[in-house]
């Protein structure tokens, strides 16, 4: 049994708390932050939120603020992504990049006003990249992280329990849009957003007092409907292909190499930072790029480390996340194939902990 040294450093949340109580067995760090990632096991913790719903704190989705006269050009120098119909209510999945292209971060973007917008950042120090465009082109903004922390509510019983709590109301709210409403006299930005494909909400809980009330109301009001305490699940999220960033991703990658060139305008995303790099490689396309792969056979153990992809006793790409899934009854991964070998049913070796495994790219991810 390994342990993590706690301190200052690594920062607990509002709802840390409840997580214990629910018996949380493992914890990762993100964006300095204790994130839950096992409370039965990862199997069980999967068929449950295929099946319910869950409570997830995911307070380590971090945001960075933006207010002032110039927020809204702020955001679009950090995005490809051309935020011109983005209106206010609206929430978006943005890949953000430095000069090169690289990318530095994929959030979500949350538009509350023309002058104040909630980045709601992967695990990437995006705070210091923010404050340094604003200071150094002499933006009319202020940049900081104020202590707002995000509980999702994921599962097909989600909406069941979100109305329970907030009013038949909730359901109206679209995907990827927001609305405003009361907990404890206290309004609260609700999204139709989380990274799984179950479905849910996101609450962003601003400031820490009502942290244990909320989560405590959810449990409660969710007896009914076998609601638990979850996190981000490993199985679910990769059936679902929802990327992480530092394990499928880094600044190393295009957002085009990670398969997110639906989410950027490159023509269009004026003052966007990257978007000269992005252009010349948009235009030449990418040469490696995120593919679904399954690895048939027996479970692989985690992934911790990049597994070698071999076609004809070369190296033609990495897997970085695998996982057994128990509904599609083989391993499912994702990971980065050069072009050559990226076409779908093309037959690849792992390079697995374990040892060289039989694979083959996917047309599609799977959920
Ligand atoms: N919610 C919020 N903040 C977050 C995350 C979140 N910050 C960290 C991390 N997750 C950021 N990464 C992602 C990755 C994928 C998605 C959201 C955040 C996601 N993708 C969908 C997809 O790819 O199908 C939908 C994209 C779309 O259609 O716009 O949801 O989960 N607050």
């Amino acid at each position: 049994m390994i342990q993590i040294s706690l301190s200052r450093r690594l920062r607990r949340t509002p709802f840390s708390e409840g997580v214990e109580a629910a018996g949380v067995a493992a914890y990762t760090v993100y964006n300095h932050m204790l994130l839950a990632t096992v409370f039965r096991s990862v199997e069980e913790d999967y068929r449950h939120l295929k099946a319910a719903v869950q409570v997830w704190d995911v307070a380590c989705e971090r945001q960075v603020e933006i207010r002032g006269p110039e927020a809204a050009k702020l955001v679009q120098m950090l995005t490809p992504r051309d935020l011109r119909g983005m209106m206010p209510g609206q929430c978006y999945y943005m890949p953000i990049v430095d000069e090169t292209g690289g990318m530095l971060n994929d959030p979500v973007v949350v538009k509350l006003a023309e002058d104040r917008w909630w980045i709601s950042i992967a695990d990437s120090d995006l705070l210091y990249w923010v404050k340094g465009i604003a200071h150094g082109y002499r933006l009319d903004v202020l940049v900081d992280e104020p202590d707002i922390s995000p509980l999702a509510v994921q599962g097909p019983r989600a909406e069941d329990l979100m109305a329970a709590v907030f009013g038949e109301g909730v359901r109206a709210v679209r995907f990827f849009r927001f609305g405003r409403f009361a907990f404890q006299g206290r309004d609260m930005v609700i999204a139709r957003t989380g990274y799984s494909k179950q479905g849910g909400f996101e609450i962003y809980l601003e400031g820490a007092d009502l942290g244990m009330p909320l989560w405590n109301t959810l449990i409660e009001a969710g007896w009914a409907m076998d609601v638990r305490a979850g996190c981000p699940n490993l199985i679910e999220r990769i059936e679902s292909g929802l990327l992480s960033y530092g394990n499928d991703m880094t600044d190393e990658n295009t957002p085009h190499e990670c398969g997110l060139g639906r989410f950027c305008d490159t023509g269009t995303a004026i003052g966007c930072i990257g978007r000269d790099a992005l252009l010349r490689v948009a235009k030449e396309g990418p040469v490696q790029q995120i593919r679904a792969i399954v690895i048939p056979g027996d479970p692989v153990s985690p992934c911790d480390r990049h597994w070698p992809v071999m076609a004809q006793g070369r190296q033609v790409g990495r897997v970085s996340s695998a996982a057994w899934s128990p509904d599609f009854g083989t391993n499912v991964a994702i990971g980065m194939v050069r072009m050559t070998h990226w076409d779908p049913g093309t037959e690849i070796l792992v390079e697995t902990a374990e040892g060289p495994r039989p694979g083959a790219v996917q047309e599609r991810f799977w959920n």
